[in-house]
């Protein structure tokens, strides 16, 4: 037997984990390198939230601590990212040479990688790496969060058993008590109410329960409302979807018909501040039945270890089927609660606002497409915008790492080649990662890409408007002749957006549009957020 080596055959020093890379190149796996780990792991969360899971590889400590934050949004939003380390020989975890990149002690930066993953593994030796390398990848899968993989240079080209065909997590069963009682409480309450709505929201994407949550949908004929980090969870188009629900941000028709019910169901939301509209839903506690993850909350009562996906199956086996007249329900899609406006006129020399901007650029979106928008006065107008059939929304609307979207963009354009992908981002934003778009032209993928530029920061001057707000005005559209892509668009008014949109319609490239809008021009609810931030920070007298 093959056993961890490190006591008794030491290693020169300048061992590094080059030879990993080595190992990718000639794997099946593509390799895509990065202008910096950051985006790196940006790019993995972006391509896991389309294809299940992601993986970022970077060097020991300067390259997986570049990396952290990037996993931190990942945990924090519970995007499955799997982190692979090359790491220095298994003989300096004994002589602890003061080796470059290692801080002194090569396992700090595992330590710092244990509060933002849910599994980890240092693999020692080539006998125990398969099942090691098993049981981390079912913990990323089961969680559905980040995991930690750090493989010495002397154990890379270690032989190994040939790993056993991979045993997917099951879940846990639901306590069968425990459900049947729930079930049983939520259709007693949901019965008796003349104006039933679901709140949807993320954890039924992150658990994959769209399939489970339609079918309760089509039984039932319930209306339905998501929040940010819910949004796209099923078809915008759907003839029971009502809108964008952020409490008192919501837009008035959306509210009203959150009000007027007398029990909501609320399914896999998180409660954050940005997804209530700043703690502003006004959710009776009495009326509510609260589903999360493996929990229950139905008034005073708590039921554990009924599994979301259990829950939503018992509903839709009880709960009757009511006629759409008479729940009162006015689709999204139908009120035009949300852009597109179909009476939309350009006005050729007007100066562009954000909101004939999006009102625009709604229209613009094609079915099927992944719209990604930065944490900002982005977020805030595509959060408000309907999405085309078939699309998918991605934002870190919890975590709110700014530059998040420019790597999640790289990885989400690779994951899925043929799907339209629209970038929209803030110019704050944009200057922390935008020279991944370097390695979107390098790799060929062609999204469509907003920079909007008001002059800073204007999501932190709604809360109080100082210098440090203030950027460096860049010429964001000569950026990607620079990077050695064709230049950008520079647009200041409706006329000019209208040939950059022709010019992107059927570009098969990256296109670039810059967009110039007034510093504290923002939407309703971004105004609204800021000055309540303001309020809480005590900056409002
Ligand atoms: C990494 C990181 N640093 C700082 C912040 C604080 N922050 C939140 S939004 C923002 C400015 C965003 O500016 P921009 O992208 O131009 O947004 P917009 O003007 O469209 O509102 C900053 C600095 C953050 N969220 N993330
Ligand atoms: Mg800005």
């Amino acid at each position: 037997m093959r056993r961890a080596a490190y006591f008794w055959r030491p290693r020169p020093l300048i061992e590094v984990p080059i030879d990993l890379l080595n190992q990718v190149l000639d794997s099946e796996v593509a390799w895509v390198g990065t202008c910096n780990e950051l985006n790196a792991a940006y790019a993995a969360d972006g391509y896991a939230r389309i294809r299940g899971i992601g993986a970022v590889c970077t060097t020991y400590g300067v390259g997986e601590l570049s990396a952290l934050n990037g996993v931190a949004g990942a945990f924090a939003e519970r995007v499955p990212v799997v982190v692979i380390t090359g790491s220095p020989a298994t003989s300096t975890l004994v002589t602890r040479p003061l080796l470059h990149h290692t801080l002194g002690d090569p396992r700090i930066p595992m330590d710092m990688y244990e509060r933002v993953t849910v599994a980890s593994a240092l693999l020692l030796s080539g006998d125990t790496a398969p099942a090691e390398i098993d049981r981390v990848l079912s913990a990323c899968i089961a969680a559905q969060q980040p995991v930690y993989l750090s493989l010495p240079s002397d154990v890379v080209r270690m032989p190994c058993a040939r790993p056993g065909a991979f045993e997917f997590p099951t879940s846990a069963p639901s306590d069968p008590g425990a459900l049947a009682e729930a079930v049983e409480e939520a259709v007693t309450l949901l019965e008796s109410a003349l104006l039933p709505i679901i709140i949807g929201d993320v954890e039924l994407v992150r658990l994959k329960l769209q399939g489970e949550f339609a079918e309760l949908l089509d039984k039932t004929g319930f209306p339905y409302v998501t929040m940010m980090l819910g949004k796209t969870l099923l078809d915008e188009q759907h003839p029971q979807f009502i809108g964008l629900f952020e409490g008192d941000r919501s837009q008035p028709a959306v509210s009203a018909r959150v009000a007027a019910a007398e029990v909501v169901l609320q399914l896999g939301a998180w409660m954050t501040d940005f997804n209530t509209g700043g703690f502003t839903t006004h959710l009776d506690d009495a009326r509510t039945i609260r589903a999360n993850g493996r929990s229950v909350h139905i008034g005073h009562h708590r039921y554990d270890d009924v599994a979301l996906r259990d829950l939503i199956i018992g509903l839709t086996a009880r709960l009757h089927h009511r006629m759409r007249k008479t729940l009162d329900i006015a689709s999204a899609v139908d009120c035009g609660v949300h852009r597109p406006d179909p009476a939309f006129r350009l006005n050729p020399r007007q100066p562009l606002t954000i909101q004939r901007f999006f009102d625009r650029v709604s229209a613009f979106l094609q079915p099927g497409a992944i719209v990604l928008a930065e944490t900002g006065v982005s977020l805030f107008s595509a959060a408000e915008t309907l999405m085309p059939e078939g699309a998918t929304f991605i934002g870190q609307t919890f975590y709110g790492s700014i530059g998040y979207t420019v790597g999640a963009t790289l990885g989400a354009a690779l994951a899925a080649p043929h799907r339209p992908v629209v970038l929209f981002v803030g110019d704050g934003s944009f200057q922390v990662t935008g020279q991944e778009l370097s390695t979107m032209l390098r790799h060929r993928v062609e999204p469509v890409i907003f920079v909007l530029n008001n002059d800073g920061y204007t999501i932190e001057r709604v809360i109080v408007d100082r210098s440090y707000n203030d950027l460096q005005p860049w010429r964001y559209h000569e950026l990607p002749a620079v990077y050695g892509g064709e230049p950008g668009f520079d647009v200041h008014t409706e006329g000019e957006l209208e040939g950059a949109l022709e010019a992107a319609a059927d570009a098969g490239r990256l296109v670039f549009v810059e967009v110039h809008t007034e510093r504290m021009d923002c939407p309703e609810a971004l105004r609204r957020a800021g000055e309540s931030m303001a309020k809480s920070n005590h900056l409002d007298a």
